[in-house]
C-alpha cells in the first residue's frame, strides 16, 4: 500500500499467448481486487502477445490490454512489464520463462511446466537464482472445498490416511472426429491426457496427502490417428473437420492410469470419458474418517466421521462459504458458486500476496518441477510396466 494508505500498488502485466488461457486469467487480473480488497497490488494489463496478429489484435480489445505485439520478446525485454503471464502451448514455455526469469520478471506459467525434466528443472533454478516469485497455474487446489479437505487432514479430523484414489475425466476428446490440435502432438505438449488434465490432480494429491515416491502407470492411446486441423489455435474438441482432412498419428496417451506409493493411492485421467465434462474427484480414507470432493459440484466438501453415532454416520455436504478458506473475499452466503474464474481470481491473488509479502506462492517452479519428475515417472513406468521411483 502506499504511505498515506490510499491505494495499492499498481504492476504491468505482459500476457503471452491469446487463447482461452488469456480470457481466464485476464478476467482473473481485473476481479482480484475487486473479489480481495484492499489488493495486496493491482495487476495492470500493459500487453498481449500471439504470433497471429489478428488475434493478437483482437485480444487486445476484447481482453482489455493497453497494447499487443506478435512478438514474446516484446514483453520479455520491456523495462515497463513486471509480470510474464505464460499461456502458450507447452513447447515454449521454458524458452519464453528462462529469458523471463534472467530479465527479472516475475512468471506466472501454465501448466504442466515444461517438455521435459530437464527443461523444468532449468526453468526452475534460473527462477531461483534470479530470485523472482513464480507460479504454475494448477488452479483447482484453489477450490475453498479443496483448501477446507486440507484443514481437515492438517487438524487431524481423518486420522492418519490409510489410501486414497483421485480421477480427472472428460470427454471433448472422445469423438474419433475431434481434432488434431496440439494437445495430441508430444513435440508441442510433451504428453496428452496426463499432462493436460492428470498434473492437475497430481497436485491436488499432493497438496493434500504429500509426496509421491513410486508409481506404477498404464498409459492407452485409443484414437491413433486424427484429422489435422490448422493454426494452433485449440478448438477443444469443438471443431468438425471435412471428411477428406488428412489425418495424423496421435503420438500422446488418451488415458494413463497409475498407483502410486506414498500412503497408498489410485488415478486415472482421462479425455475420452463421455458423460464425463471435468470430473475431477478425490476420496481419501483416514482412520478416523473420510472425505469426498468432486469438482462438477465444487461448492462442496462431503465429510464422514467415524466418531459420528453409528446410526447416523454417512456423508454429509458442507457448501463452502465465507467461513472457509479464501471465503472472506469471495461470495456472502454459502452455495451462490464458485467456478474456474473464482479459483483463477484466488490464484492471481495468491502470486501477487507472494510478490508484495516477498514469498513464494504456491505451486511455484518448485511444485511443477517435482511433478515434471512425477509425469516422467509414470511415462517410464508405462513403457517398462515396473514401479518406478520419482527421484
Ligand atoms: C483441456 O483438457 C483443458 O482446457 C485443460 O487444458 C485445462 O487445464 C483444464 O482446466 C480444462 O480442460
Amino acid at each position: 500500500m502506499d504511505q498515506n494508505n490510499a491505494s495499492p500498488k499498481k504492476m504491468n502485466v505482459g500476457l503471452i499467448g491469446a487463447g482461452f488461457m488469456a480470457k481466464a486469467h485476464s478476467i482473473a487480473y481485473a476481479g482480484m481486487p475487486m473479489f480481495f480488497w484492499p489488493a495486496p497490488i493491482i495487476p495492470v494489463k500493459k500487453m498481449i502477445v500471439d504470433m497471429n496478429e489478428a488475434i493478437a489484435k483482437e485480444a487486445k480489445d476484447k481482453f482489455a490490454f493497453e497494447s499487443y505485439s506478435t512478438d514474446w520478446h516484446d514483453v520479455v525485454n520491456n523495462p515497463e512489464i513486471d509480470v510474464v503471464d505464460i499461456c502458450t502451448p507447452n513447447n515454449v514455455h521454458a524458452e519464453i520463462a528462462i529469458a523471463a526469469a534472467k530479465a527479472g520478471k516475475h512468471i506466472i506459467c501454465e501448466k504442466p511446466l515444461a517438455l521435459t525434466v530437464d527443461q523444468a528443472r532449468e526453468m526452475y533454478l534460473t527462477a531461483k537464482e534470479n530470485n523472482i516469485k513464480t507460479l504454475v497455474a494448477f488452479n483447482y487446489r484453489k477450490t475453498p472445498a479443496v483448501q477446507l479437505a486440507k484443514k481437515y487432514i492438517e487438524e487431524g479430523a481423518i486420522g492418519e490416511i490409510l489410501d486414497f484414489r483421485g480421477t480427472y475425466l472428460q470427454d471433448w476428446s472422445a469423438d474419433p472426429e475431434s481434432p488434431l490440435s496440439w494437445r495430441f502432438q508430444k513435440n508441442i505438449c510433451g504428453s496428452g491426457a496426463l499432462g493436460d488434465i492428470g498434473t492437475h490432480v497430481v497436485d491436488m494429491l499432493r497438496f493434500l496427502v504429500g509426496d509421491f515416491k513410486k508409481v506404477n502407470a498404464r498409459t492407452a492411446t485409443y484414437i491413433p490417428e486424427r484429422p489435422v486441423q490448422s493454426g494452433l489455435t485449440d478448438s477443444l474438441g469443438n471443431a468438425r473437420l471435412n471428411k477428406d482432412t488428412p489425418r495424423k498419428a496421435v503420438d500422446v496417451d488418451d488415458q494413463c492410469m497409475f498407483m502410486i506409493e506414498c500412503e497408498n493411492g489410485a488415478f486415472e485421467a482421462t479425455r475420452n470419458a463421455w458423460g464425463r465434462n471435468n470430473y475431477i474427484t478425490f476420496e481419501i480414507h483416514g482412520t478416523l474418517g473420510s472425505l469426498y470432493f468432486n469438482y462438477e459440484r465444487r461448492d462442496e466438501l462431503q465429510v464422514c466421521f467415524a466418531s459420528d453415532p453409528d446410526d447416523r454416520r454417512g456423508f454429509r455436504t458442507i457448501y463452502t462459504g465465507p467461513n472457509h478458506p479464501y471465503g472472506n473475499g469471495l461470495w456472502p452466503i454459502p452455495a451462490l458458486g464458485i467456478g474456474y474464474t473464482e479459483t483463477k481470481i484466488v490464484e492471481c491473488y495468491d502470486f501477487f500476496n507472494a510478490i508484495a509479502n516477498d514469498t513464494q506462492a504456491s505451486p511455484n517452479f518448485e511444485d511443477g518441477y517435482e511433478i515434471e519428475l512425477i509425469s516422467d515417472a509414470i511415462l517410464k513406468s508405462a513403457q517398462t510396466h515396473t514401479w518406478v521411483d520419482v527421484h
